[in-house]
């Protein structure tokens, strides 16, 4: 599947510095930022710089580089909320039946609170 990138989305405009936004992290390749409708104490979304619509595109086209620092802020985020000790939850809405609203790959990192079980 070949994906195309509209980079009117609400997150490239964060990217470009168009919106601001309640940055947690920012590296080389990565930002993370608190989400504005907090579904938990702890709600971070965490982008790619680049312009990639979903973990797939991602896979297919990001460097090593691009890759490895993603993980990596991820981890990062995790340890800076801490939310290792009581526990958390990552969701990457992909898609139409997905729900996925911004269509720029966004993982996020919700904590604080239980949070219900999701699939039985
Ligand atoms: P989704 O996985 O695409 O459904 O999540 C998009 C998230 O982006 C959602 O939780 C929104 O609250 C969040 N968000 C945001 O943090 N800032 C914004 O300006 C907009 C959406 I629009």
């Amino acid at each position: 599947m070949s994906y195309s990138y509209d980079d009117q989305n609400i997150f490239a405009k964060i990217l470009r510095g168009e919106i601001p936004n309640d940055t947690v992290l920012e590296t080389e390749y990565s930002l993370a930022f608190r989400d504005i409708r907090a579904q938990a104490p702890v709600h971070v979304l965490v982008i790619p710089k680049g312009a990639y619509v979903c973990f797939d595109h991602f896979a297919q086209e990001a460097s090593d580089a691009e890759v490895l620092d993603y993980v990596r802020a991820v981890g990062e985020v995790c340890r800076m909320e801490g939310v290792e000790e009581k526990g958390f939850r990552m969701i990457a809405n992909a898609g139409e039946h997905g729900l996925q609203e911004v269509p720029h790959l966004h993982v996020h990192i919700l904590a604080g609170r239980s949070l219900g079980r999701m699939l039985d």
